[in-house]
């Protein structure tokens, strides 16, 4: 397979935003047609979607909710990056339909007083579950504002009593090229890893995710669990997670380990330091159209008042 773009700059990226709708559009009446539905439009499968997943209402904390305007249901689980399922935004919903997400185990290990395979309804907290309005930010230069539903990691984390050489937390996406059609493809190096420092782990405002707009997470979105974190770049926001480990020593993470120079293991959003290929002062929204303005990236997408803290002392150009 050739790449001449190298990762994160993939031919797709730079289809024109309205060749990339109308695609859209033809594939969503070409759904609504196979589904037998006779007059079906694509909204009434939408819907039939809803009923059968509508599940995960939870109320908004609006603490911790932007007031910015939604991205649409189709925007958010049609435009993905989950290079399991593929390179192309649109390949992780076409190809991701038939991963089975139930029934789901996730191993907890390393640092920790409680270890073990324990299954995502163990693992999940239903009464703590809520929904959370978050701008995100991907390292292409592209956003969206996602309205998830999850329930914050610390909580999570906490009940298996993480020592004190627990410095770091690890998370690993599945591995089953099966399943998975992308891992036939040595893009990354599977399976995909992702890591965070644990005050990061531990801060009110990194999510796991089981939900969007009160449904269940479709495949494509990371199901059955995947990790938040919207003060940084959307690659730490691992997708279906199936370990997590307490370590000690700051752990490999995917893009870091496929191009270092390019990214790092913090991948704070940061508009002062551009990747090495382009800008990060601006992104462009999805869904703002072709004629839209770029906007400017904000210091830790907007983020800093609550985690500049954590990197107090710290040269975010050398710790990118
Ligand atoms: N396992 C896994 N997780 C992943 C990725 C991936 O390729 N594999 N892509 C990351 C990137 S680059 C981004 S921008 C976000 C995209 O999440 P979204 O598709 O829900 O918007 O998922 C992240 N998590
Ligand atoms: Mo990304």
């Amino acid at each position: 397979m050739s790449r001449p773009y190298g990762p994160h700059i993939l031919p797709s990226d730079i289809t024109p935003e309205a060749v990339f709708m109308d695609r859209r559009r033809v594939l969503a009446q070409g759904l609504a047609a196979g589904a037998l539905l006779g007059a079906a439009t694509p909204l009434t499968a939408l819907a039939a979607d809803a009923a059968a997943t509508d599940r995960y209402k939870a109320p908004r904390n609006a603490r911790y909710s932007v007031t910015d305007t939604p991205n649409s249901y189709e925007e958010i689980t049609g435009y993905n990056n989950f290079y399991e399922f593929g390179t192309d935004k649109s390949d992780p919903a076409a190809n991701a339909r038939n991963f089975k997400p139930t029934p789901w185990t996730v191993t907890v290990d390393g640092e920790c007083e409680v270890k073990g395979s324990f299954a995502l309804e163990d693992l999940l907290s239903p009464q703590t579950l809520e929904e959370r309005v978050y701008r995100m930010r991907c390292v292409e230069a592209w956003s969206m504002v996602i309205p998830w539903v999850g329930f914050p990691l610390a909580e999570l984390l906490k009940r298996y009593k993480p020592t004190s050489k627990a410095k770091y937390v690890a998370f690993t996406t599945l591995n089953d090229a099966k399943q998975m059609p992308g891992q036939r493809e040595r893009v990354l190096d599977w399976p995909y890893v992702e890591g965070l420092r644990i005050d990061e782990a531990m801060h009110p405002l990194t999510l796991l995710a089981v939900g969007v707009y009160g449904k269940v997470l479709p495949n494509q979105s990371g199901a059955p669990l995947r990790l938040v974190v919207p003060w940084k770049y959307g690659f730490k926001g691992i997708k279906s997670i199936v370990r997590i480990s307490f370590v000690e020593q700051q752990p490999r993470t995917s893009w870091s380990h496929a191009a270092p120079n390019e990214y790092g293991f913090y991948a704070n959003v940061n508009p002062a330091v551009d990747h090495p290929r382009w800008s990060q002062a601006s992104e462009r929204h999805i869904g703002g159209g072709l004629l839209a303005k770029r906007q400017a990236t904000l210091p830790f997408n907007g983020y800093g008042a609550e985690v500049a803290s954590l990197y107090q002392g710290m040269d975010l150009r050398r710790f990118f």
